[in-house]
């Protein structure tokens, strides 16, 4: 649906991308995943990922050239302990170097602590299911506050507890594999617990990238409980479990599902995605509307689309624009929107298939950057602060 009219975004809005350390750093070699991919897990061994680790400075560049004031990406755990309470003064420094790249350029860092990776010794003393996991974790978030806090605008502790518990204990598509309801509920009641303990630590602003879905129900009363059911476990559960110490609310969305006859069905009525997800910028509104009784900040922490031609990113993210702007004329207290991901990466178990980048990575052609047509048209929006018709 064409806009009528320019659609003006708050004076201070952040615009930006993001990025996490293992899907787009490259030789994570302390870490859980990497040891699992060797050992054949996923469709494909992350490697050099993007090189980023290397190639920082080159992408930062890109993010400023592309006009985004604000830039999301982690902090590797197994790079900075790679064991146990031993900790990397070289990683450290390496981290300042990016986060001081960023500063220098006037560009607000989001700082992700823990985005789905683990050091291969915690992921040994069982994980996020050992009762002892935020205390190894506050340990780290500490060192993270001591050390990084000078560099970082915003924190967000922990990204999306909901699908590292499901993909990593319930599905088992994930490093450990395991598929028990109950081992899920526990890693993620730990995790909440682990944001809960360390937000102490973090005097910047803090919260969690929670991963919203929306579920809408047939006309079946029994889908429409589901679908009520559905909303209430995905978006206020895990925020109402740390509400008073979240200083803001993450917001990573990407579709909307519907139920019918109690199975997942969907809505193609908009498009979809190379990935099979519907194009579904109503559920993002419905979403926001539905946080507005939280009394905080939201961030739209990762919105984005799997579109390796580049056809349909460019309508996907306004619509998605759109929905966030009548959220905020309706009194939502949205301040800024990071689109996922800067760079074509290592989407976990689907290797590097799927293609969320502003930015093409040709993988053929030592890992080239080439700027998609898209990304121009997000930077108009990100240089302006507005949306025009
Ligand atoms: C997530 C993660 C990202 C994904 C992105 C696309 O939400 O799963 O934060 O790591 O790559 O969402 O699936």
């Amino acid at each position: 649906m064409a806009i009528k009219k320019e659609l003006k975004f708050p004076k201070g809005f952040l615009w930006g991308s993001a990025v996490s350390a293992h899907q787009v750093e490259g030789n994570n070699v302390n870490s859980d995943w990497w040891e699992w991919e060797q050992k054949g897990g996923g469709k494909e061994h992350s490697g050099t990922a993007c090189n980023f680790y290397n190639r920082y400075e080159e992408d930062i560049k890109i993010v400023r050239d592309l006009n985004q004031n604000a830039f999301r990406l982690s902090l590797e755990w197994a790079r900075i302990e790679p064991g146990m309470g031993e900790f990397s003064k070289k990683e450290m420094e390496h981290y300042r170097e990016i986060l001081k790249s960023l500063k220098d350029k006037g560009i607000t860092t989001f700082v992700t602590i823990h985005h789905f990776t683990n050091p291969i010794w915690f992921a040994n003393l069982g994980g996020w299911e050992n009762c002892k996991s935020s205390k190894y974790f506050s340990r780290y978030v500490k060192y993270c506050a001591h050390h990084f806090e000078d560099l970082v605008d915003l924190w967000i502790t922990v990204n999306e507890p909901t699908v590292y518990a499901g993909q990593s204990y319930l599905l088992g598509l994930w490093p450990p594999q395991k598929k028990n309801f109950l081992r899920a509920c526990r890693v993620f009641l730990n995790m909440i617990e682990a944001y809960n303990k360390t937000s102490l630590s973090l005097k910047k602003p803090h919260g969690i990238a929670h991963n919203i879905p929306r579920f809408t129900g047939s006309k079946n009363p029994l889908d429409l409980l589901l679908a009520k059911s559905l909303n209430f476990i995905f978006l206020d559960i895990p925020i109402l479990l740390c509400l008073k110490k979240q200083d803001f609310i993450g917001v990573n969305y990407y579709s909307q599902f519907k139920i019918k006859n109690g199975k997942f069905s969907f809505d193609y009525l908009l498009g979809r995605t190379d990935m099979e997800w519907p194009i579904a910028p109503e559920g993002l509104y419905k979403i926001l509307l539905n946080l507005k009784k939280y009394k905080k900040p939201i961030y739209i922490t990762e919105n984005g689309c799997a579109d390796s031609q580049d056809k349909i990113r460019k309508f996907y993210i306004k619509e998605h624009l759109k929905a966030a702007h009548m959220a905020i004329e309706n009194g939502v207290d949205v301040r800024g929107y990071f689109y996922w991901s800067l760079i074509d990466n290592f989407e976990w178990h689907w290797g590097f298939k799927p293609r969320f980048g502003l930015v093409e990575i040709d993988r053929r052609n030592n890992l080239k950057r080439k700027i998609r047509k898209s990304a121009k048209c997000y930077s108009k929006v990100c240089e302006e602060n507005l949306m025009k018709p």
